[in-house]
């Protein structure tokens, strides 16, 4: 059978077919085809030596030569130029393989890597959102109530406050019980950190808080009226929130293990009374009308608090606020018997107490403390003020130093709020609190490395002064140390095994940027 043999020019490129005379018409168009690289949808144009576009057949001449040319069926590409390499031509060529690339890529269904790892943090995220109640207005949220919600700006302000109904039915509960006389047992065992506060009601716990004002003799020494007391007592009830954390019941917490250190350290023979009274009260208001969310939050967020309060302890300075708010209504000012003089000074008081509870001045209040152990003076003013902020601070993150059964819970429900703020920075684009991440952090891990960084020496450097606290107070926390650590290993997938990094890395213990609110907290 005789060949025929065609010469023609592609890209420039000389080239030449060969095929049967009697070859089909589609087999010849498929062979020049391939000799432009041309894909399926490729239009190509065959021109004669005279420049006329002709057919691609069986009968083109073998002594002619043709030139051929491939226009891509995507119209943004432009057809190849025929003539001469050049810069041009090759850019042209380059950007065509490109867009083929891409097509070819989107016809066979392969999907890169990177997009597949976007996918499935999409997915892992909706997952969370979907299990979040207060997000419910994404219309996410998996529950059987058709209730439906409308985007807000202030979504997570929503079901904060108690209700009014609640309110008034606690406030009843504890008129009825406070007439009622609390046994001796209970007021010795509210003196003690292994105190269980989980056992008691809200109305109950007000009962106890006011067990304390009258066991440390303040009604008397500072002429309170009852009422007063329970208006008061009323008001802070109502002020907390219903959050996971920074709740009431935190307030009582915070408020007993004060109690309990004056009981346990006899402050009442090294203080006087104004100071106890100014510590007891701080640690009651401590919290007031806290959000669930932090500083560094309200910084990022540009919130409301952040605004009024210039960036600095936003949230502290909140909380000092509220509690003078409920303290300038008559009827629950439990100092409105005491003169101008006094109440300044306890006015000044439970502002510096309050505000030291922000964990950003933690390391410096710790550092003056540490530098006026060897001298310390009962006496002295600085001292004393040193010494009052020191203990709201260790009463602020004692959980620890409380039996297991009743700490444990307190740090689940912490790494839930923690876990709804950096959720919420998510959802938002705010930078996330990398100990509040949970992706980032685990329970063991984190809390081992908060107490070894920041409860013991906090609670050593006060046994120093304290030192029965070394038997009620750093033993306890000890021992939670080891039950952390214990918990930690067994987490802890084998050496060698290439397992989850935790919180800064398992093996190696985590810097305190990762576990504690001081470094961690700023921006
Ligand atoms: C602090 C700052 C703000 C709010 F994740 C709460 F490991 C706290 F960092 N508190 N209060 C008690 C705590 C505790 N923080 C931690 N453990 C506590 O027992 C550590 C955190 C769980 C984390 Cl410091
Ligand atoms: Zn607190």
């Amino acid at each position: 059978m005789a060949a025929r043999i065609i010469h023609f020019t592609v890209n420039g490129r000389p080239e030449q077919a060969e095929f049967p005379e009697t070859c089909p018409a589609q087999d010849v168009k498929d062979l020049f085809r391939s000799a432009a690289e041309a894909g399926p949808h490729d239009i190509l144009k065959l021109y004669n030596p005279k420049g006329n576009i002709i057919n691609i057949s069986p009968s083109l001449e073998p002594d002619a030569c043709y030139t051929l040319e491939v226009v891509a069926a995507d119209c943004n590409s432009e057809p190849l130029a025929s003539n001469g390499i050049c810069e041009e031509k090759v850019y042209l060529c380059d950007s065509r393989l490109q867009s083929l690339e891409r097509k070819l890529q989107m016809e066979a269904g392969e999907t890169p890597a990177v997009v597949h790892e976007m996918k499935k943090q999409v997915d892992s995220f909706r997952e969370k959102l979907e299990g979040v109640e207060h997000l419910s207005w994404l219309g996410l949220f998996k529950d059987l109530s058709d209730e439906t919600h409308k985007p807000s700006p202030f979504y997570h302000k929503r079901a904060l406050h108690k209700t009014r109904k609640e309110c008034e039915r606690v406030r009843e509960a504890f008129v009825q019980m406070s007439s009622l006389e609390v046994s001796e047992d209970v007021r010795q065992y509210l003196k003690t950190p292994t105190f269980d506060n989980w056992q008691w009601e809200d109305a109950e716990i007000m009962v106890l808080l006011q067990v304390m004002y009258t066991d440390l003799e303040f009604i008397s020494t500072f002429n309170m009226e009852p009422e007063v007391l329970q208006q008061f007592l009323f008001e802070v009830y109502r002020r907390y929130n219903n959050i996971p954390f920074h709740n009431f019941k935190h307030c009582f917490c915070v408020t007993q293990m004060m109690y309990g250190l004056i009981w346990l350290t006899d402050l009442r023979s090294r203080m006087d009374s104004m100071d106890l009274l100014i510590m007891l009260t701080s640690a009651l208001c401590h919290d007031l009308d806290h959000t669930g969310y932090n500083n560094a939050y309200q910084i990022n967020a540009r919130t409301e608090l952040a605004l009024r309060y210039n960036d600095i302890s936003p949230l502290e300075n909140h909380h000092c606020a509220v509690a003078f708010q409920i303290l300038e209504k008559a009827e629950s000012n439990i100092f409105r018997n005491l003169s101008v003089d006094r109440y300044k000074r306890i006015r000044e008081g439970i502002i510096k107490c309050v505000l030291a509870t922000d964990m950003m001045s933690h390391n410096e209040i710790l550092i003056k403390f540490k530098a006026i152990l060897p001298t310390f003076d009962f006496t002295n003013k600085e001292h004393k003020d040193v010494l009052m902020m020191i203990l709201i601070k260790a009463s602020d993150v004692s959980n620890e130093a409380r039996p297991l059964e009743v700490a444990e819970p307190w740090l689940d429900c912490l790494l839930q709020e923690f876990y709804n703020q950096s959720d919420v920075e998510k959802l938002e684009g705010l930078p996330v609190t990398p100990f509040m991440d949970r992706d980032k952090v685990t329970k063991p891990s984190a809390q081992a490395g908060f107490i070894r960084l920041v409860l013991l020496p906090l609670f050593v450097e006060l046994a120093n002064l304290f030192p029965c606290l070394e038997q009620h107070i750093i033993d306890p926390v000890r021992k939670a140390l080891d039950y952390y650590t214990e918990m930690e290993k067994q987490n802890r997938p084998e050496s060698g095994a290439q397992g989850e990094d935790t919180c800064g890395g398992g093996h190696s213990p985590p810097t305190a940027n990762q576990t504690a609110e001081p470094a961690a907290a700023a921006q």
